[in-house]
């Protein structure tokens, strides 16, 4: 057994955006090559459902989700790739978890007011006990290391709370704290027509993201019509981002896009127009983010074959999820 669990996932509620690329995707990537980490990355279409979605569509959404894992990096041969409603270890977990869990702490998290929104009173179960769900899905691998975005961190810090409550109700040293790896150079990446938004697969207005799907013109489309600011020239240091929340997220893409540090994007850019970065940008997002366009459409060709690697690739997960179910129910004292 490996000494470190690493476990992510992301929800085909619609097209990864470059948010979910650069928050979790690229950073899984580069964690796989730690030989002494088991690696685990879920579809998770059964958060998916917690809201509006259209049945006819999340078979093929779970496909492409698993596609753009692949075209970004994670190989299903060095880590486990599969659908979270596939394995019943998951919900069944959160049941158990549900107990320990209290709705004071579920009423203050952000996503939960946040997709709710003023129907509070009508939004479902699903979407309230969502975080419990999550917490099932490091804790039902005992995970120890979860590579997300910022916007997942309060998420996290209730699972790692539900971990110890599970230990100390039942004094049991058996769920491990799992840790948020919160890394690379773009945590957060904001709207392009908000910057002091998230960028969000599921924002009404297309114009505010860009999608692993999109390609080079719609890319450079988007990318002109991002939302800026009437300043005549572009800042030179952190002092000069100060009240541009637009302009430090499309300098914060291109450095985390082209591999350079701030510093670096200060000095490129200092004195020019937007129109010198908007132009950069684009240019280098293209050249970075084709080729996993084109390998997604190339395995979405072929949906077969994607079911394929799902199907062999998610051995692993199950059996570790099955072991600790039933561990989980023997410490809680159940019959069998
Ligand atoms: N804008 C973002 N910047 C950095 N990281 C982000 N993530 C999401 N948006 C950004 C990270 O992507 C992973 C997948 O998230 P998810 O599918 O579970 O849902 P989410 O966090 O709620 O992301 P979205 O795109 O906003 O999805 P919808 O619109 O469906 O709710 C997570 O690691 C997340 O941190």
């Amino acid at each position: 057994m490996s000494n470190k669990i690493i476990l992510s996932g992301m929800q085909p509620s619609s097209h990864l955006t470059l948010g979910n690329y650069l928050g979790a995707l690229k950073n899984w990537v580069s964690l796989q090559d730690d030989q002494d980490a088991q690696s685990l990355y879920m579809i998770a279409d059964l958060h998916a459902v917690t809201q509006n979605y259209d049945p006819k569509v999340l078979a093929n959404a779970t496909r492409e989700i698993a596609a753009a894992y692949i075209a970004g990096g994670v190989d299903p041969k060095r880590a486990s790739i599969f659908v979270q409603s596939q394995i019943p270890a998951h919900s069944e977990l959160m049941w158990l978890l549900s107990t320990m869990s209290q709705m004071g702490k579920l009423e203050r998290m952000t996503q939960f007011k946040d997709k709710a929104g003023k129907n509070a009173e009508r939004a479902g179960l699903g979407l309230f006990a969502y975080p419990v769900l999550m917490a099932a899905d490091i804790l039902v691998y005992r995970a120890t290391h979860v590579p997300v975005g910022e916007d997942q961190k309060q998420h996290l810090e209730l699972s790692r709370e539900i971990a110890s409550t599970f230990n100390t109700r039942y004094d049991a040293e058996f769920f491990p704290q799992p840790e948020p790896v919160i890394m690379g150079d773009a945590t957060r990446v904001m709207s392009l027509q908000d910057g002091t938004k998230k960028m969000s697969k599921s924002d009404p207005s297309d114009k505010s993201r860009i999608n692993l799907t999109d390609d080079a013109d719609t890319i450079a489309r988007k990318i002109k019509k991002a939302k800026t600011d009437a300043a005549p020239e572009l800042p030179g240091d952190v002092a000069g981002l100060e009240g541009r929340p637009e302009i430090k997220n499309l300098y914060t893409i291109y450095a985390a896009l082209k591999g350079v540090s701030m510093d670096t994007v200060f000095a490129e850019f200092a004195g020019k127009g937007n129109a010198a970065l908007k132009g950069a940008l684009t240019e280098v997002a293209v050249e970075h983010l084709s080729p996993i366009t084109q390998r997604m459409a190339d395995l979405m060709a072929d949906p077969a074959g994607i079911d394929a690697i799902l199907r062999d690739s998610s051995d692993t997960a199950a059996e570790i999820a099955e072991k600790t179910v039933v561990k989980a129910r023997e410490i809680m004292g159940f019959w069998g």
